[in-house]
């Protein structure tokens, strides 16, 4: 069979290019505008995040690393003691921290097939011939889709033992009650003693977190303005990216950090395949990003509502990041 499912489609027949255009038109026509951060993950934008994850403001990424090598075989004693599991990795994109996982199972001989879940079709590729070379052992199934197909790769296979992996902190881009419903429909594709591996960006001195979206060398700026760059390449824009800049902010009583793309001028910004133009005040917003951070009583307290139970938490030396062992 081959190693990557490409589900180009949506449910509807449209496919993800359409929907790329049609999100773009419905969010730069509201006020505020916003545009999603699910569209940052184009082939550059994948490139630039792995960037970002090597930044050492970015203490996200190594805290995480932190985690899983320290406690690697404690949590994998915990995914389906008896016989063969699926670990589906949603957001696994270069799954170097999946990796330190699957080594150690690999090691301990333990029977299972690694799902790695992306939107990016070049990082799940590229993750492909990684694991060829690196550990050509391990039966890999890759799905290039976004969550919801996921979530339907999980309803087909409802029957199998597994163990979902949603690290990286990647629950935090989710609205509040979108992350509480995402859990929710995990949760009603697993069995009882299935497994919910989370990680999580605990709230910390405000100072760290906004300089971890505010780097010195303006990779997360890039990565940022990277998205008015794709509409100009696959959505045929004129943005003029010099008139943007990318601004972080932090909230610490709603525990959030929102990025937005600022207009520095009073401008016009046509886009072809939408056939319209967008105008923008002098120092108009467009919302892209929320980075949620969370206390462990408020992890705990989402799990309770999407039906999971904490079995463990596992955390780094200085307690920045928890990745959160559920189960059903
Ligand atoms: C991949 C969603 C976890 O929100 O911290 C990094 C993406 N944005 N720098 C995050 C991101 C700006 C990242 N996640």
């Amino acid at each position: 069979s081959q190693p990557i499912v490409i589900l180009q489609s949506k449910p509807d027949g449209t496919s993800m290019t359409d929907s790329f255009a049609q999100d773009v038109a419905i969010g730069l026509n509201q006020t505020p505008k916003s545009l999603s951060s699910r569209y940052f993950y184009d082939g550059k934008g994948s490139e630039l995040f792995q960037q970002i994850m090597a930044l050492p403001e970015y203490y996200l990424t190594s805290c995480e690393f932190e985690v899983l090598i320290a406690h690697k075989q404690e949590i994998v004693n915990y995914f389906a003691a008896e016989g063969f599991f699926h670990l589906i990795d949603l957001g696994a994109g270069d799954a170097l921290k999946t990796k330190i996982l699957l080594s150690q199972l690999q090691k301990e001989q333990r029977k299972f097939e690694y799902v790695p879940v992306d939107i990016s079709g070049d990082a799940m590729a590229q993750l492909c011939q990684s694991l060829q070379e690196e550990m050509p052992a391990v039966n890999v199934q890759a799905v290039v889709g976004e969550y919801f197909q996921a979530l339907e790769w999980l309803q087909a296979n409802k029957a199998e033992q597994k163990v979902v992996l949603f690290l990286g902190s990647n629950i935090g881009n989710f609205k509040l009650d979108e992350s509480l419903a995402f859990l929710q429909s995990i949760r009603s594709f697993l069995n009882p003693g299935d497994k919910l591996l989370l990680g999580v960006d605990l709230r910390k001195d405000p100072d760290t977190i906004l300089a971890a979206y505010n780097d010195a060398t303006g990779v997360t700026a890039e990565f940022n303005i990277n998205l008015l760059r794709r509409i100009n390449r696959e959505l045929g824009g004129d943005f003029n990216i010099n008139r943007f800049r990318h601004y972080a902010v932090y909230n610490p009583q709603e525990g959030v950090m929102k990025s937005y793309l600022v207009s520095k001028a009073h401008q016009d910004v046509y886009i072809k395949d939408i056939d319209k133009t967008f105008h923008f005040d002098a120092w108009e917003a467009i919302h892209t990003e929320y980075s949620h951070k969370y206390s462990l009583q408020q992890v705990e307290e989402m799990g309770k509502q999407s039906g999971f139970a904490i079995e463990q938490v596992f955390q780094d030396k200085r307690q920045y990041f928890a990745d959160v062992l559920f189960t059903v």
